[in-house]
This record gives structure tokens, C-alpha cells and sequence, in this order.
């Protein structure tokens, strides 16, 4: 078995799943509408943003099929690792932080100019700190729950406002499927 890499050591894209915008003029794609940014500082929201297309999604998928295993080689790297924090097997939620440490998928998803733009905008164009992932995975028709809960009354790291999260969905949230 090769030696395991921390990819926390890495400071930026270390894959080709992203095109990091080479000049200022290339950002402009990502750019939010005004309408947009109004929306979120009235509501507090906003949703329909576009993060990924198809084979992002496809590849971040395979990445969590091989992180998921509690056997995976880079196991010991995530910070938390919860196969099933509800723990009733026939009411599924997977919870783990740290996985961007684990694949290079996870790694440049921090990177995703989209996100970067959009957090930039929201956050009054100011530059852009990552914190922390993480992972949920609620199996269709058997999900666990996670709680209403305002993460705001916890987040003491940064001043009033100065932080959101970025909800990245990497299969469909439909009524139908639960
Ligand atoms: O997606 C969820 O179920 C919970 C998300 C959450 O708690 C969070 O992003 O802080």
C-alpha cells in the first residue's frame, strides 16, 4: 500500500475538474445577478444555483463510494466519521467532516469558481475563507434527519454575518424520492 497523502497540504486545485479562471474577465460567468443577491440578503437564502455539472457530480459520487468504506486506506484523515448517526439501520444518515483531505474531488470542490464567486458576492465582495465540509448522505425513502437548527449560534469563529454555507447536492431532493 503507497503512502497516504494529506491533501490538506495542498493550497489549491490539485485535479482538472475545474477550470480556475485564469483572468478577471473569465469570473464574469459565475457572476450572480443582482436579483440574486437581493434575494439573499432579504431572505436569508438562495437556491437554483448551478455548482456542478454532470461529470463533477458523477466523479464526486465514485469518490464518496470509496470514502464511505470505513476501511479506505485514508480512513484516519477525516476529522469525523458517523456511517449511520441516527443509529437505526432501516433510518440512514451518513455524516463526515474532513473528506476533502481524502480525495482530490473533495479537495477542488473548495475551489469550484462558482461557489467562490457566489460566496464572494454574498459575503458584501469580500475575499473568501474556507472553514469546514461536510458530508450528509440520506439514502432515498430511508433517510435519517438532521434538525432544524440555526448554525449561526455555534459559529464564534468570525464576526456577525461573515460566514454562509454552501449546500452542494450531488443527486436529486425531489418529494419523491424522500
Ligand atoms: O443537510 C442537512 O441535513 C444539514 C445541513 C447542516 O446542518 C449544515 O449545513 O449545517
Amino acid at each position: 500500500m503507497g503512502e497516504i497523502f494529506d491533501l490538506a497540504n495542498r493550497h489549491r486545485p490539485v485535479s482538472n475538474l475545474f477550470n480556475w479562471p485564469k483572468t478577471k474577465g473569465d469570473w464574469d460567468q459565475y457572476r450572480l445577478t443582482d436579483e440574486q443577491v437581493a434575494h439573499f440578503h432579504d431572505q436569508g437564502y438562495l437556491s437554483g444555483v448551478k455548482l456542478l455539472d454532470d461529470h463533477q457530480v458523477e466523479l464526486l459520487c465514485k469518490d464518496l463510494e470509496k470514502i464511505v468504506d470505513p476501511e479506505h486506506p485514508a480512513h484516519d484523515l477525516f476529522y469525523e466519521f458517523h456511517s449511520n448517526e441516527s443509529k437505526d439501520p432501516n433510518s440512514v444518515l451518513f455524516h463526515s467532516l474532513g473528506h476533502w483531505r481524502i480525495t482530490e474531488g473533495f479537495h477542488d470542490v473548495l475551489w469550484n469558481p462558482a461557489f467562490v464567486m457566489a460566496a464572494h458576492q454574498l459575503l458584501e465582495e469580500k475575499p473568501v475563507r474556507f472553514w469546514h465540509d461536510q458530508l450528509f448522505c440520506k439514502p432515498a425513502e430511508h433517510g435519517g434527519v438532521v434538525a432544524w437548527h440555526q448554525d449561526y449560534s455555534y459559529w464564534t469563529r468570525t464576526i456577525a454575518m461573515q460566514h454562509l454555507t454552501c449546500w452542494t447536492a450531488l443527486d436529486d431532493a425531489t418529494t419523491e424520492n424522500g
